[in-house]
């Protein structure tokens, strides 16, 4: 038996309108025993008044029959003053008549278990409520209204038949059809392959907009990390002085550059000390570039390529900057550097440079289609990739074609985690866990 379940959907806090939502098989049993009507998507005012009759709150009253409804189940919300104390009346007033307190996103769930959304627009409701910038919210709208999801279910059909033919023969080989050497198999794969390619792309650059960057600052004491965090931030974030060494900690800010959310991370100068402190703060600049998306290392055009080459090979431990920058240009030119840019955190020159080249080199200009996505789905289509990889093997090398099969079935099965047509139950239960309250 499916329960009956409430939740207050508006924001914490004080607004001007609040809503209490109430969704399942009991939604018109407790309608009735509090005296609202259940008149199809019709809005009527109404008081909700609490077990004494003593009234609660004046509002209006929506009831969306079942399967009409956000969820698929006969649905009711109270549209109520928004304030937390009127509204969790409200909401007690559903549980005492027989509803009980909704989990986190435990109405999209619904909608998705409903067949209303497939998981991938599930997820698209949660990242639109999320989105930091109009771009992701723009992209979120497109895997909403189902533009994700159709295309991996295009990519799902089309291995789908590849499956079929391959199984078919297979299973009569009496047919004498050469099958694996037709030609066929290999030229259906090969657009398999391509159409998988494209997709990553277009799920690679709406991932980015939806889970953003991380770019980590590191370079010599002095070479405008901080700077550079301020300008690129347009606040006083960080101190900047210049003695060499100012910065210990790592100092983190969200901004959101061209509409991607990005984290930008400002460090320690990385140096030789024998100071305790420093020397912890150059510790925690060399881990945080271990899991950054981007490094760029601050240079200065004043030293020569030999130093700038050393500092290098010898101050990151081995780890490889994606980008040099040279800072402080409007005082001296850059000079010749592979992998360089120049800007002035001074005066801002550049900086405009420095964004095109971030968006770049994330992906997240690739592809003509604009939804957005998560790293789950990249995962999912990275290991539909290795399926497909292993299928091009049995077929090219092996001409194994139980194998062949066997491996056009991983990847049909990876791109249905995408859109839950395969989707483990725990898997579900934390991706929906995720959502808010309400939702
Ligand atoms: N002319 C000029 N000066 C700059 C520029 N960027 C930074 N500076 C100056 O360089 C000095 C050091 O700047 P910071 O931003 O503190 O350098 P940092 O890399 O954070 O230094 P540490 O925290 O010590 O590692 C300050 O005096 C800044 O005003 C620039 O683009 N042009
Ligand atoms: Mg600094």
């Amino acid at each position: 038996m499916v329960d009956t379940i409430a939740a207050i959907a508006t924001a914490p806090g004080m607004g001007a309108v609040g809503v209490v939502k109430l969704a399942g098989p009991d939604t018109e049993a407790i309608a009735s025993a509090l005296g609202l009507p259940c008149q199809p998507r019709l809005a009527k005012l109404c008081t909700i008044k609490d077990i004494e009759s003593n009234p609660i709150d004046t509002g209006l009253v929506l009831y969306f029959p079942a399967p009409h409804s956000y969820t698929g189940d006969s649905t009711l919300e109270f549209h109520g003053h928004g304030g937390p104390v009127v509204l969790d009346q409200v909401l007690n007033r559903f549980i005492q008549c027989g509803a009980r307190i909704a989990r986190p996103g435990e109405f999209s769930e619904r909608a998705f278990l409903n067949d209303k959304l497939d998981l991938a627009q599930a997820e698209a409701v949660a990242d639109l409520i999320s989105a930091s910038s109009a771009q992701a919210a723009q992209r979120a709208m497109q895997s909403l209204q189902g533009e994700f999801s159709h295309a991996v279910n295009a990519l799902h059909d089309e291995i789908v038949r590849l499956r079929v033919y391959v199984e078919a023969a297979i299973d009569f080989p009496e047919e004498e059809i050469d099958f694996l050497a037709d030609g066929q198999v290999s030229q259906q794969l090969h657009t398999i392959e391509h159409d998988l390619e494209h997709l990553r792309q277009n799920a690679r650059a709406g991932q980015r907009y939806n889970e953003g960057i991380q770019i980590v600052l590191v370079g010599k004491p002095n070479a405008g990390k901080s700077s550079l965090l301020n300008a690129l931030s347009g606040q006083n974030i960080a101190i900047v002085t210049d003695q060499a060494g100012t910065t210990r900690d790592v100092l983190k800010e969200r901004i959101v550059l061209d509409g991607i959310p990005c984290e930008i991370l400002d460090t320690a100068g990385l140096r030789e000390t024998l100071d305790p402190i420093e020397a912890e703060g150059v510790k925690r600049a060399k881990k945080a570039m271990q899991t950054a998306d981007l490094i760029l290392f601050l240079a200065d055009p004043t030293e020569s390529s030999d130093q700038l080459n050393r500092d290098l090979s010898e101050l990151l431990d081995g780890q490889v900057p994606d980008l040099v920058l040279f800072n402080k240009t409007d005082l001296c030119p850059a000079f010749e550097f592979p992998n360089s840019l120049s800007i002035s955190a001074k005066t801002g020159a550049g900086l405009d440079e420095l964004i095109q080249y971030i968006v770049h080199t994330t992906g997240a200009d690739q592809g003509e289609a604009k939804f957005l996505a998560r790293t789950r789905h990249l995962d999912a289509l990275a290991q539909c990739q290795v399926a497909l990889d292993q299928a091009r093997i049995q077929l090219d090398t092996a001409s194994a074609g139980e194998l062949l099969a066997e491996d056009l079935r991983y990847a049909h099965e990876h791109l249905g985690d995408i859109t839950g047509r395969m989707t483990a139950d725990d898997l579900l239960g934390e991706i929906f866990s995720s959502f808010c309250i309400g939702k």
